[in-house]
């Protein structure tokens, strides 16, 4: 049961809001209430009928008042069943507010954070960095006032859909003790990593918010025995452990034996987040029986043109490499060869040619290889192209890209070639029947018409397409049409809607 406030917090919300709705609403408020009433709640009939996210374990504690909730991991979607752990952002004992960040979670499909629904206090975390979480099992159990927490779950079930906003608004907020603290999530971590209360510390941000300088200075005036927030002489510390980074474990000492000696140890790393995404796609793409058709393109003009067009998009304020182009022109081609924006149906007995040109960008990123894709690319202006190719860049390398940028690509670009190399063999990815990966725009010697030599900008380009459905010839004729636009760019003004 968990509150999500991320890329994935809109579409788990609005599913949450569907469920909730009208009639819907009324039963489940109803059910929710009488299951109050019954002791170990969550049996076969009241699964059925109340959301993970409203489903509440009740332990009675030693107070009357006071009960221990499991907090279970609710239902994130796109048919995710697991999550990794990556980070946790509060400890066991820790007091949490109501949307106070709890831990960092990976999908195969997206990086999500969890926020609390509940007030209280973190009695268990139920499981470690980089243990698999089950989607419907409880994350922490969290001690609560019984009262607030009845309250809250009463907000949760009649205004629900409202708070989309509120999510949004409060994920940075904190309330301890009378005093609301606002922080975001690294400045807590900050704080807990070193043992710091953020109610002692003086925040000078907007309406109070604590920033990472105040939790230095707060540092500071503790090792002069002095509180930052109240001037008064405060108890000696216990030393302040250094940033985690700093925490790395010692290296193992090579240990000094007669040659040949073992350069190394071999280990064992377990296959998570992007990886096991890619274990499962890549599986699923062997079956498919690849053809594969290479060429190589002469884009001297497209990189003079480039050098012009990208002064003017800087002036936009975005970044404009040769991808936007190269995505269009697959567009303006695959308007005349639409059966490459396909995918065939599990029964393998119908082809299923899209609308929309979803084109999706093999992107190299800290946590692996992911492929984000442009949705409606047939509508788009090149500059819009660059536009979003820029957002998602920046969602990528901050392993913030979500489902909505992850689902639902229709054909695929890899450009190997911004890293190097010259050809590849690309692999589709299904349910798509096509992709082509670029290589490196190399300067190389040329004849021209004339047969003399000159200096050419050369790119080459290797297409894998679905050979059940896509034929050799199809795949050339695209890829020269392609080709066309590339080596003459201002062509694609004329087809371009
Ligand atoms: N040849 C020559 N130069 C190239 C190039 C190419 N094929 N591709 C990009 N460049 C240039 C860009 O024009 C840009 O130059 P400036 O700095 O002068 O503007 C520079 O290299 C950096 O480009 P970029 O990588 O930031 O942007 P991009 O739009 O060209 O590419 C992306 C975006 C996401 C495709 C790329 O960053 C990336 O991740 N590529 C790797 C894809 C990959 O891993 N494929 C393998 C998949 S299978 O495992």
């Amino acid at each position: 049961m968990a509150t999500i406030s991320t890329r994935l917090v809109n579409s788990s919300i609005r599913k949450l809001r569907l469920v909730v709705c009208g009639v819907a609403k009324r039963r489940l408020y109803q059910t929710v209430s009488a299951a109050r009433h019954i002791s170990g709640i969550g049996g076969e009939n009241k699964q059925k009928f109340i959301p993970t996210a409203l489903q509440p374990r009740y332990f009675q504690t030693s107070s009357a008042l006071q009960e221990v909730v499991q907090f279970k991991l609710s239902d994130i979607g796109e048919g995710i069943r697991e999550v990794i752990i990556k980070e946790w952002y509060v400890s066991e004992g820790d007091k949490v507010s109501q949307f106070d960040s709890i831990c960092e979670v990976q999908s195969d499909k997206a990086s999500v954070t969890i926020t609390s629904r509940y007030d209280g206090i973190i009695k268990k975390l139920h499981y470690d960095v980089d243990g698999t979480a089950l989607v419907g099992e409880p994350l922490v159990d969290i001690e609560t006032e019984g009262a607030i927490s009845h309250k809250q779950e009463e907000d949760v079930e009649v205004d629900i859909s409202s708070k989309e906003q509120r999510l949004e608004d409060h994920a940075m907020q904190m309330t301890t003790s009378g005093r609301k603290v606002l922080a975001t999530p690294a400045v807590r971590r900050l704080a807990m990593e070193n043992k710091i209360h953020l109610k002692d510390v003086e925040g000078t941000g907007k309406d109070g918010r604590i920033l990472k300088e105040d939790i230095t200075r707060h540092i500071e005036s503790l090792d002069h025995g002095v509180s930052a927030f109240t001037g008064k002489q405060v108890a000696p510390q216990a030393p302040i452990s250094p940033p985690k980074a700093d925490r790395a474990p010692a290296p193992t000492p090579i240990p000094i034996l007669r040659a040949p000696a073992p350069v190394g140890k071999d280990y064992t790393q377990p296959i998570k987040g992007m990886q096991k995404a890619m274990v499962k796609t890549m599986s699923m793409a062997l079956k498919i029986p690849h053809f594969g058709y290479y060429d190589e393109i002469d884009v001297t003009t497209l990189v003079n043109l480039r050098k012009d067009l990208k002064k003017v998009t800087e002036k936009r304020g975005i970044k404009f490499s040769y991808m936007p182009v190269f995505i269009k022109a697959a567009s303006l081609a695959l308007n005349q060869f639409p059966v490459l924006n396909s995918s065939i149906d599990d029964k393998v007995e119908n082809v299923i040619v899209k609308a929309s040109h979803n084109i999706g960008v093999a992107m190299d990123t800290a946590d692996g290889l992911t492929v984000p894709n442009i949705k409606n690319v047939q509508s788009q202006s090149i500059f819009e192209l660059a536009a979003e190719l820029n957002r998602l860049q920046q969602l990528g390398s901050a392993g913030k890209l979500g489902t909505a940028e992850l689902t639902g690509g229709t054909f695929t670009l890899s450009n190997i070639g911004s890293i190097g190399g010259t050809y590849a063999r690309p692999v589709i990815l299904p349910p798509e029947v096509a992709i082509g990966a670029i290589g490196r725009i190399q300067a190389v010697p040329r004849f021209d018409r004339d047969g003399n030599v000159r200096k050419a900008h050369i790119m080459q380009v290797s297409w894998s397409a679905d050979h059940r459905i896509i034929d050799g010839a199809t795949m050339a004729r695209f890829s020269n049409l392609w080709k066309m636009y590339l080596e003459n760019p201002t062509t694609m003004i004329l087809d371009l809607k």
